[in-house]
């Protein structure tokens, strides 16, 4: 089995969903760092990308409560807020100076909020600031304004499009087994539903990312499937731009009896998803939710994306993350080339701004 999978990995084949459990199974940390490594070097040549966007969350009130989440709150509840226009572009102005180039919108699913309200949003901030992309609304947001608004997903998308809307995050896919979804999040859009909202952004020429929530209740055949989906998608879509695995964090949720996944089942996920996405580029690792310091260790465990320096992150800080919310640029730089990788900054769709 392993001389195969490592043929299969030099030649970017996929991996059938056995050898994709062997990955988990069968395989040493070791040896999937350095399968993962050399497929990541083959495709990135060593480049590390990074970006300057600013996190805003519009409303923590939201009626899907799911049980793995610290942010959320009901309407009403204390420390339940939402944002105004003035409150996002207040935001907005105070990030331009670090140079920005993005702004990452995600909020939960409020009861009364008109969609309306999130045009307005889109529309302000492009005029406020026309030459920042914004990456706006999971899947699951998407599939309640349809709700809300009774507009096909097409319809949502178009409109969303038009007030300014560039791209969309992979949050909300969570693990696609409606085992998992019954039990954590029942509320929400289904792991069906979040691909066909992706199926129809990429139609209409919106790119997206996808993530994986792990270290929760989910068995390693729940994200061998949840891998394999993504990887059937982007064949069809190519719409994807980055993979993105999120370590649960367990503190302040229901399920705070949970133990935080370890830097080695982190570096495990981060190769086995460079190994089976064969058709994905970047591999992200999204440092606010597993530190800086395995961030920059996951570089040489296929991973050549660190997002950015994020500012206000409050999913994560919602349930105990205690890394910084913003790091400066230098510091990314830094340890990006103790790797001896070459750092690069670059916009939401990959074209580089500056090489270091
Ligand atoms: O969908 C919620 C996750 C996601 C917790 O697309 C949690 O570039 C860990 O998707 N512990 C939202 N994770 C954030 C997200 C994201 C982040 C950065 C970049 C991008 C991108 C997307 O956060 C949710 C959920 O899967 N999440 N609660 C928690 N307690």
């Amino acid at each position: 089995m392993k001389k195969n999978i490592r043929k299969k990995i030099n030649d970017n084949a996929a991996l059938n969903r056995d050898e994709c459990l062997y990955l988990f199974q069968g395989c040493s940390i070791h040896e999937l760092g350095e399968m993962a490594n050399l497929a990541n070097l083959t495709k990135n040549k060593g480049k590390v990308f990074f970006n300057v966007n600013r996190h805003i969350n519009l409303t923590n009130v939201c009626i899907s409560r799911c049980k793995f989440c610290a942010f959320s709150r009901d309407k009403g509840e204390k420390g339940a807020y939402v944002f105004s226009v003035d409150d996002v572009i207040e935001k907005v102005k105070e990030s331009l100076p670090m140079g920005i180039t993005e702004v990452h919108i995600v909020s939960g699913l409020h009861p009364d909020l008109t969609f309306d309200y999130y045009l307005d949003i889109l529309r302000a901030v492009k005029k406020f600031a026309p030459q920042l992309h914004i990456q706006g609304f999971t899947a699951v947001e998407i599939h309640y304004f349809a709700k809300i608004t009774g507009f096909t997903i097409t319809k949502v998308l178009e409109i969303m499009k038009e007030a300014g809307l560039d791209s969309l995050p992979g949050g909300g896919a969570e693990v696609f087994s409606p085992r998992i979804r019954e039990e954590l999040c029942p509320k929400k859009a289904t792991g069906f539903e979040w691909q066909e909202v992706m199926t129809e952004a990429h139609r209409l020429g919106m790119k997206s990312n996808a993530t994986l929530l792990f270290g929760h209740i989910e068995t390693i055949e729940e994200v061998v499937d949840h891998l394999i989906s993504l990887r059937e998608l982007q064949n069809k879509t190519g719409g994807f731009q980055s993979f993105i695995p999120l370590p649960f964090h367990p503190q302040y949720t229901l399920m705070e009896n949970f133990e935080k996944p370890t830097g080695i089942e982190i570096l495990k996920m981060l190769s086995a998803s460079r190994l089976i996405l064969n058709n994905f580029t970047h591999i992200k690792a999204f440092w606010i939710m597993m530190g800086l310091r395995l961030a920059q260790l996951s570089l040489k465990y296929g991973v050549n994306d660190l997002d950015g320096t994020v500012v206000e992150e409050k999913i994560t800080h919602s349930a105990g993350a205690t890394t910084p919310e913003d790091i400066p640029r230098l510091e990314l730089i830094r340890l990006i080339r103790e790797m001896g990788r070459i750092p690069v900054e670059r916009d939401t769709l990959y074209n580089e701004i500056k090489q270091y």
